[in-house]
């Protein structure tokens, strides 16, 4: 089968075909700074040659990133990780690059302040000190034209009876609202969840309720961040997508894959149809447009692979996993539903999944003028020997640095 033999929904309408190439055509995916610095696990930070000395370098390697796919126009950054001295020259500088700032991520994790918590600690001079990161975080946004304040708390307790679970939650809801108070009619704060780690006992932001229950307690313009690697094995993610997309609360992704813990591998390596089935609800409520307030991110560490060659087959990973949730003949799919026809639904559910979708993806690069194997492409190019060559001296940055 040739690239342009692939048909849509197979044998639907050529109108039926352009949808699906319109829909992946205006896909975006966000791509995270750290995932391009050094990084890895506590145990060893195998360093690679050629990695970025500061942020702007970072930009530059994500502006590759985007060059190769076409779909990745945004970089989220992390404060302090990635402060200078002077962030409109930052955003000039990601222009010159072909991409924008995307979310600004706050830190909260790395403080001697912060060990028995940051917006929740018991001492006020604390919780001002936290929420006060927010406020600057709030002013890198104005300069660089970020619409995201993303805030992972990890924030939490090791025993029972530490601490007041309540009393907690009541000290994180004062100081979110006072950071929500700060934000631009246009700026959004997007809340993580994770069930676990760096606590053991009690994390105060554990889950996708607990983190909905402050948005709507916020206002509209808070919303869930859903990192895929955030979750007890075997939950249902795609029920939690339908969830906060029923709410209108979904407001971004942070894909990546998990085996164990929060892994932070590439997206797709470890289940992809579980991908499939995430971006089949995103596909079928009508959440991948840019203007649903869905922002799809990637949050993940590249320790023994080559990081932009990493981000670039996360991506097309995504890409492979959104062509086929709209390949699902949604008519054909509905009747077998009505009529009960258990089968017959999950048939039209498999077909689209094992449809092999990389003809159609490479005829919509090559329809762009991009190469349509990216990774291959962006190898050929010769960029990593020689940013190798050039970035030599100071410190590499990494994940914390
Ligand atoms: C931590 O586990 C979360 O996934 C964070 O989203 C992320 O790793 C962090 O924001 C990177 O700074
Ligand atoms: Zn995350
Ligand atoms: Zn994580």
């Amino acid at each position: 089968m040739t690239a342009t033999d692939t048909t849509a929904r197979g044998g639907a309408s050529a109108d039926a075909r352009a949808d699906v190439v319109a829909a992946l055509r205006a896909q975006t995916i966000e791509v995270p700074s750290w995932a391009f610095g050094n990084s890895g696990t506590r145990f060893k930070v195998f360093p690679h040659a050629g990695v970025p000395r500061d942020p702007y370098e970072k930009l530059a390697d994500a502006g590759q990133v985007n060059l190769y796919t076409g779909i990745a126009p945004r970089v989220s950054l992390h404060i302090p990780w990635d402060k200078v001295e002077d962030y409109d020259d930052l955003a000039r500088h990601a222009k010159e690059q072909g991409v924008s700032i995307g979310a600004i991520n706050s830190n909260l994790f790395q403080d001697d302040d912060y060990m028995l918590g940051s917006l929740t600690h018991a001492s006020p001079r604390i919780r001002a000190k936290a929420v006060a990161h927010h406020l600057e975080c709030i002013e890198i946004m104005r300069a660089t034209g970020s619409r995201d304040l993303k805030i992972w708390l990890p924030d939490g307790t090791n025993y029972p009876g530490q601490d007041s679970i309540s009393g907690r939650q009541d000290r994180l809801a004062e100081s979110l609202a006072e950071i929500y108070a700060a934000l631009g009619a246009d700026q959004r704060l997007i809340l993580e969840y994770k069930f676990f780690e760096p606590y053991t006992y009690t994390m105060d932001i554990p889950d996708w309720g607990t983190s909905l229950l402050h948005c709507l307690a916020l206002g509209e313009r808070a919303m869930v961040v859903l990192d895929t690697g955030h979750h007890a094995p075997n939950t249902n993610i795609e029920f939690i997508v339908a969830q906060l997309l029923r709410a209108g609360r979904l407001g971004a992704f942070d894909f990546n894959s998990r085996f164990y813990a929060d892994d932070d591998m590439m997206v797709g390596a470890a289940d992809p149809f579980q991908l499939f089935r995430i971006m089949y609800e995103i596909t079928s409520n009508g959440a991948l447009a840019a203007d649903s307030g869905v922002s799809f991110m990637l949050d993940q560490n590249h320790n023994i692979e080559p990081k932009i060659q990493g981000q670039i087959r996360s991506i097309m990973n995504i890409q492979e996993a959104t062509a086929k949730a709209l390949l699902v003949d949604a008519e054909a799919l509905l009747a077998a539903q009505l009529a009960g026809d258990v089968l017959g639904a999950n048939s039209l559910f498999m077909d689209a999944y094992n449809t092999d979708v990389r003809p159609l993806l490479a005829d919509i690069r090559a329809a762009q003028g991009l190469a349509p194997d990216p990774i291959a492409a962006f190898t050929a190019s010769g960029y990593v020997a020689k940013v190798a060559a050039e970035r030599v001296g100071g410190t590499q940055a990494g994940w914390g640095a």
